[in-house]
């Protein structure tokens, strides 16, 4: 039987860089997910022609949730549903799903690399047609929705068991459980060269992967262990717990602790890489050596045509502005499109459609190409591992060489974190104010030369979107501040420092940067505003 619940609208699902990500409790509120799935179906047109998917990343909450969706959707008249089983999909595994079987949009549900839990955070990644985030557009029409809904529908049919993989129906809608895996791996396949892997991997080469507890765990024990012949424990944290085993899902060095001190301890294997709760985040490590988000997609991209998939050749490459400038150099080596946009993966969306660039990364630890449309961390991974493959060296010497030849981004991200939202709206607008007035100022040993905020104009749909704050130094440095969109508790005001050299190339970043994180902390005036004299996190 199908009900219709009265309900009121909540002031705050607005989305962010990356779907709604709320603290968990603040989604277990009465109709409160109720009432943003139901907006979601009320900007979309005969549902009963549509098929989506559904999975997450197993966190808490994440059963719960499917099956609202599953309910929901069957009293709107949906056509099928897709499940992951066990109600687990990555998230680039769940673009690919979108693709492959022409679904219509996906419901991901994962805070990405936030941490989980009943204390922890909670999102919906809503994806649309593309396999990829929706436009902002889309997202505005959603929002408008949930701020006027009254109603929402809802079936009162029992749970349906997800650990089944089959075909069931349920009111009029179709539902089909499905391994959320194999198809993924078959993708990867018919990028990588497997045989190549397998040699490495069944060599005496030792390597890592760390799954944090998310949803790679299930995804890496099949691809690496049982298919590429690593051995048997090669992938940690494998198993998706619904609080992540209390880590926070984020690879970076903090986050990622224990997985550092292994890869800078005695007994360091040959390569590291660590995905976050939903897999499309990635780090990579090698033996001592940490590789920057921003120049892993600049050393890819210069090795591209190490891969299968990429020998013939590749459209272009594109960054988000806040990310370091290195792939730039190697856009302009290889004479390929080079495309810079906003922060979020939904930017690099039409620049895949409209065939401008293949390969694509942003600093926050996403690398990723047009196989699917969000990124992927273990396709980042493969691609390491074929690159080592290939070249038979280590990862310290692959990025030594490559600063050799292009010379290196020095870069490091400062977060302030949990600043109220009126002093950091405050805090960014003052700033704007005053970035024509900051060109020509010296700020110790640099020197202002430019100052604006970074606007993008999508080629495609002519739309334009600013995005955050770049001040730029005669040296090539630059420093770009903005807030971030996925945070849960108060503003975050991210700061980005990088400094060009083309000597000194193995130097501590924090010493290299030191100067110019003090520059623009100075610019930002964060210490006046807000009291704090460091950065609450630095990656
Ligand atoms: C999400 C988006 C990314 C984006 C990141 C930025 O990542 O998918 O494209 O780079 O947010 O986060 P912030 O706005 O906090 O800087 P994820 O992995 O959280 O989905």
């Amino acid at each position: 039987m199908i009900e219709t619940i009265k309900t009121t609208p909540y002031t705050d699902q607005k989305m962010g860089t990356a779907g709604l990500r709320k603290k968990t409790k603040v989604i277990m509120q009465p109709n409160y997910f109720e009432n943003f799935i139901q907006s979601i179906f009320n900007t979309i047109p005969a549902l009963n022609q549509k098929s989506f998917l559904i999975g997450g990343d197993g966190r808490y909450f994440n059963k719960v949730a499917i099956q609202k969706i599953i309910k929901i959707a069957a009293a709107n008249q949906v056509k099928k549903l897709y499940i992951g089983q066990n109600g687990l999909v990555s998230t680039p595994a769940g673009s690919h799903i979108i693709l492959e079987n022409k679904l219509d949009g996906g419901f991901i549900l994962t805070a990405s690399h936030n941490p989980g839990g009943i204390g922890g955070d909670f999102g919906i990644k809503y994806a649309n047609a593309t396999g990829g985030q929706c436009q902002p557009a889309e997202s505005q029409a959603i929002y408008e929705q949930t701020q006027k809904i009254n109603e929402y529908k809802i079936s009162d049919m029992p749970d349906i068991d997800l650990s089944q993989i089959g075909l069931t129906r349920c009111e009029d809608m179709e539902i089909e459980i499905i391994d959320p895996i194999a198809d993924y791996i078959k993708l990867m396949e018919s990028i990588f060269d497997f045989n190549q892997l397998r040699a490495l991997l069944k060599s005496d080469f030792r390597f890592v992967f760390d799954a944090m507890n998310g949803v790679t765990g299930p995804y890496g024990k099949k691809l690496f262990e049982e298919i590429l012949g690593a051995p048997a424990g090669t992938v940690i944290h494998a198993t998706p717990l619904e609080d992540f085993g209390g880590l926070h899902p984020d690879p970076n060095l903090i986050y990622a602790k224990p997985l550092v001190d292994l890869m800078f301890s005695d007994n360091a294997p040959d390569f590291a890489a660590a995905n976050d709760g939903d897999g499309d985040r990635n780090m990579i490590l090698g033996r001592r050596f940490f590789v920057c988000p921003s120049d892993s997609l600049a050393i890819l991209t210069d090795h591209y045509q190490t891969i299968p998939a990429y020998r013939n050749g590749i459209f272009g490459v594109a960054k988000s502005a806040a990310t370091s400038m290195a792939v730039k150099r190697v856009a302009e080596a290889l004479k390929i499109g080079y495309y810079e946009v906003p922060t979020g993966w939904k930017y690099f969306i039409h620049l895949m459609d409209s065939q401008r660039i293949t390969l694509c990364g942003e600093e926050s630890f996403g690398t990723g190409a047009s196989h699917i449309r969000e990124k992927d961390g273990i396709w980042a991974t493969l691609f390491w591992l074929s690159i080592i493959a290939q070249t038979r060296k280590s990862v310290k010497d692959i990025a030594l060489d490559h600063w050799k030849k292009y010379g290196r981004s020095y870069y490091l991200r400062n977060d302030f974190e949990k600043i109220p939202q009126e002093t950091a709206d405050k805090l960014m607008s003052d700033l704007q104010n005053k970035l024509p007035s900051l060109i020509g100022q010296t700020f110790g040993s640099y020197t202002v030369n430019e100052a604006y905020p970074f606007i993008y104009n999508d080629p495609v749909d002519h739309t334009s979107t600013q995005n955050g704050l770049i001040v730029h130094f005669k040296d090539g440095s630059r420093i770009v501040y903005r807030l971030s969109g996925t945070g849960t508790d108060g503003a975050t005001l991210r700061t980005y420092i990088e400094r060009y050299v083309t000597d000194d190339l193995l130097e501590n970043p924090e010493d290299m940067l030191k100067e110019l994180c003090g520059v623009s902390r100075q610019i930002s005036e964060i210490t006046i505003r807000t009291g704090k004299e460091q950065p609450d996190i630095i990656t």
